[in-house]
């Protein structure tokens, strides 16, 4: 396809733009989880994380898009430091690389005031452990980032001080920023509620921006979809923050009414381009600039875990291929003009070429099936892996019941 400003959106600028783009999916996304009133177990799921690092190779020989896996450490490193071994052998042996380290400041019992921001010094203490820990396998897995979400926050109004939480707050990421190997970066991702309902110790991207800002250079901020209150401009976020160099990742879903972890595109697939847009304009004009880490954050409670975490990779790498597709230059030239309507026009048509035909073309070429969700079923993956864990986790399945 030729554009009116000349530069040419040819297939060969989309291949190469496809060769580019990675997402990385979450461990936690091929387990039993599910809401809070209750999990529908599946007997595909993974339990260990051998079988997490399993599926994530079958979505990534079948999308070639997906060629790392996010980690939360107490699921995951049930033994630490020990464990660092063993996800390296699974890593060379799955071919999956090792993404994001998440350290689990929301599951102890210790937690229930907070992390972080707990009144307790030596809660605090324990979660800086935990963290420094942390810090420390993503070091020794090749310096991969460390990905903070922190359910800390109250519930009634008087019942916190909210600005003593900021100092310890504050005081925990200074001292995690000061265990960083060079060139590790930290991650801090903000939530403006749930599960706490008053205040949240990092309820939005100023926030998680002071904080990274005040924690050191390799201190960068997430953006989640589904942590925004309805209506929120989230690309103007994204806006702020590449210009201030801030963005350090994006953890990908999307959601009708809250943080609902629904499959990404499936209810607003404009908003998903209109994001990937963001970046990619930024980048545009600013070539060096580094790139944000792209990551899912789905859990499925009905749908299949693997067929929705590959459904999850494939609309990305549609809706980012749509975004190649904007005419930068002349968008440019009309925003600068004030032809509102021709460039609005200019962005809508990228969304609405269908690139589904190309992104054909670009799997026939690199040896990938060209429907990758029917490759999935036609394997009959998932139905083995139903009966092989099926059987071998019957005892677990049956407890939940
Ligand atoms: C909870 O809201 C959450 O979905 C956050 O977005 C984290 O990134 C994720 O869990 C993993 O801890
Ligand atoms: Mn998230």
């Amino acid at each position: 396809m030729t554009t009116k400003s000349g530069q040419l959106n040819s297939p060969d600028h989309l291949s190469k733009q496809l060769d580019r783009f990675a997402i990385e999916v979450p461990s936690w996304g091929f387990a039993n989880t599910g809401t809070r009133f209750g999990k529908f177990v599946q007997p595909s799921a993974a339990h260990t994380l051998e079988e997490k690092f399993a599926d994530a190779a079958q979505v990534h020989q079948l999308s070639g898009a997906s060629p790392s896996m996010a980690m939360h450490v107490l699921w995951d490193f049930p033994n630490g430091m020990h464990d660092v071994a063993e996800v390296r052998d699974l890593s060379r042996h799955y071919g999956i690389r090792a993404g994001a380290i998440n350290p689990n400041l929301f599951e102890s019992q210790h937690y229930k005031y907070g992390s972080f921001g707990n009144p307790d010094p030596g809660i605090r203490q324990q979660a800086l452990d935990h963290v420094l820990e942390s810090v420390a396998i993503a070091r020794e897995l090749g310096n991969v980032d460390v990905s903070f979400w922190f359910a800390d926050g109250s519930n009634y109004p008087g019942t916190q001080n909210i600005r003593h939480r900021i100092d310890w707050f504050q005081e925990g990421l200074s001292r995690t920023h000061a265990a960083l190997a060079p060139g590790q970066r930290m991650l801090v991702e903000y939530k403006p509620f749930e599960p706490a309902f008053y205040h949240t110790d990092i309820a939005d991207w100023g926030m998680a921006l002071l904080f990274a800002r005040a924690a050191g250079p390799q201190a960068f901020v997430l953006v989640d979809t589904g942590h925004h209150y309805q209506a929120q401009n989230i690309e103007q976020i994204l806006a702020w923050l590449q210009r201030e160099n801030m963005l350090g990742g994006f953890h990908f879903n999307d959601r009708r009414y809250a943080d609902d972890d629904l499959t990404l595109g499936s209810i607003d697939p404009y908003q998903a381009f209109r994001l990937f847009h963001e970046i990619l304009s930024y980048h545009w004009e600013h070539p060096q600039a580094a790139a944000p880490a792209y990551v899912v954050d789905q859990s499925h409670n009905l749908k299949n875990k693997l067929e929705a975490m590959l459904q999850t990779v494939l609309t990305a790498q549609e809706l980012y291929a749509k975004a190649c597709l904007v005419d930068h230059a002349q968008l440019a030239q009309l925003q600068r003009e004030c032809r509102l309507v021709e460039a609005e026009e200019c962005l809508r048509s990228a969304f609405w070429t269908d690139v589904r035909p190309a992104l054909r073309t670009w799997r026939r070429e690199r040896g990938l099936p060209e429907d990758p969700l029917q490759a999935l079923r036609d394997s009959g993956y998932v139905e083995r892996m139903s009966r092989e864990r099926g059987s071998k986790y019957a005892s677990a399945a049956s407890s939940y019941a």
